[in-house]
């Protein structure tokens, strides 16, 4: 149960945009006889006008206006800030547009992120793609549906093109560089940049295998956006590059765990029974024995059951009356051969223990694949070494994160207590999550309600050796 200590260093840089220089705008064809309707003067005028394009196109307007609107995501009076001076839940996380309010969603440009802070207002737009000046890459920089050119050394990809698909988490993801670029090069260069546990980790929570190669592979191991970086060096020195998004999405609800200090302490992540508010752990319990039944945990809810009942037999895995998911749900998962033994991916399941060994450095990620329409459900991170922790804990719900706490510059404060051998130790309890579910079956929402201390309005519900719900 060790922590094997790993030496590899990763550190993730930020991606800068590339500066690409390219050629001029497509040159106006030769008109040659076979083009010109001798009898129709207006079409051969017509004619010399399409190559060209830009007088034909209008741009969008930006719609900047005098004042800022609140809670929509978008910055209203084109000043760089997205909801600025809005109130807002503390936690909540909402998509937004850093660019003029009449470019989203245009061209290459695509939303990005924003967590409201403990202090009830916005944080920083970050992880979209906004306007950029144009270059000759086969997308619209500018955002402006007009700027688009298809004659470019490099075809890079806007939201929705079929070359840049959603994928789905621990599933290998296919980076091809013959997708974006056809000509000999001398090297390829692939970066990822991920999520927000990516930010807060010193390892990475995806691999990226290859990334040197034409063809790299990623291995996505949370939902969210991820931004991908293609550089690529043609045969006669000119550097070229495309950045896009790739939106990686897990069925339900997912919640998962991460923590700076992931590879020297160990946090646990739990999520309460839906609907049933018996206490975490029973009366003088440790973190250890006896052993809590009411949540989903390390203990019930991977491949390999490793909590012990109070008769030395293990314990019953989580069941919540839930259809088990298929193998596709966790097979290429941490423990994904100890699921293929079993034939069937838990439901729930927590993906991996970040204690044993294929979890080292990994967030801890529990997921519900197919909760039912009205179910609420308790978060808790419980603190096994004791030593302080800065945890964040991240919610998905149908795909897309809807919640953040704990992430810098509202680092959960003294979370420490006792070892997990000893007491029930340090307990957050971030927030319960209310889940809408269709008649298909399908997460369409979810509502989140932080948790406080008893009887306050503000602040992370956090204590020291109590196993209350
Ligand atoms: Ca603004
Ligand atoms: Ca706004
Ligand atoms: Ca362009
Ligand atoms: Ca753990």
């Amino acid at each position: 149960m060790r922590k094997r200590h790993r030496t590899a260093r990763w550190i993730l840089s930020a991606v800068a945009p590339i500066a690409v220089a390219c050629g001029a705008r497509s040159p106006l064809r030769e008109i040659d006889a076979s083009d010109i309707d001798a009898g129709d003067v207006v079409d051969v005028v017509f004619f010399r006008d399409v190559p060209d394009g830009a007088d034909a196109c209008v741009p969008v307007r930006d719609n900047c206006g005098m004042a800022e609107v609140c809670s929509n995501g978008l910055d209203d009076n084109c000043n760089g800030s997205v909801d600025e001076n809005c109130a807002c839940e503390a936690g909540r996380v909402q998509s937004c547009f850093v660019g003029p309010p009449g470019r989203r969603n245009i061209g290459a440009c695509r939303d990005g992120s924003q967590v409201c802070l403990m202090r009830g207002t916005w944080g920083d737009c970050v992880g979209g793609i906004g306007p950029r000046p144009d270059i000759c890459n086969g997308a619209d920089n500018v955002c402006n549906g007009c700027s688009q050119q298809l004659d470019c050394p490099i075809m890079c990809p806007s939201p929705g093109d079929a070359r840049v698909r959603d994928g789905r988490p621990f599933a290998d993801y296919a980076l091809r560089g013959a997708d974006f670029y056809a000509g000999p090069a001398r090297s390829w260069n692939w970066e990822v940049r991920g999520g927000p546990c990516d930010s807060l980790s010193r390892l990475p929570s995806f691999a990226l295998r290859n990334p040197t190669a034409q063809d790299a592979t990623l291995h996505p191991r949370l939902s969210g956006d991820y931004t991908v970086t293609l550089t690529v060096t043609t045969a006669g020195g000119m550097r070229l590059g495309c950045s896009w998004i790739v939106h990686i999405e897990g069925p339900g609800l997912r919640v998962e765990m991460c923590y700076p200090e992931n590879e020297l302490r160990d946090l646990d992540l739990y999520l309460h029974r839906p609907n049933d508010r018996t206490q975490w752990y029973p009366e003088s319990s440790t973190a250890m024995s006896p052993i809590p039944t009411a949540s989903c945990g390390w203990h019930n809810c991977e491949a390999m059951i490793r909590g012990v009942g109070m008769d030395g037999n293990p314990l019953p895995r989580a069941d919540w009356g839930y259809m088990r998911s298929a193998l596709i749900e966790c097979d290429s998962g941490p423990q994904g051969a100890q699921w293929r033994a079993l034939g069937f991916c838990g439901n729930p399941r927590l993906d991996v223990d970040n204690n044993l060994n294929e979890g080292t450095g990994l967030p801890e990620n529990i997921n519900v694949d197919t909760p039912r329409d009205g179910e609420s459900f308790r978060i808790m991170v419980q603190n096994f070494t004791g030593d302080i922790a800065r945890p964040m804990v991240n919610i998905y719900c149908g795909g897309r994160r809807i919640a953040t706490y704990g992430a810098p510059p509202d680092e959960v404060p003294r979370f420490t207590g006792r070892p997990g051998q000893q007491n029930v130790g340090a307990m957050w309890r971030p927030a319960d999550v209310r889940v809408h579910v269709d008649v298909s079956g399908r997460t369409t929402g979810c509502d989140v309600t932080q948790l406080h201390p008893v009887g306050a309005t503000t602040g992370y519900d956090v204590t020291q050796g109590n196993p209350r719900y």
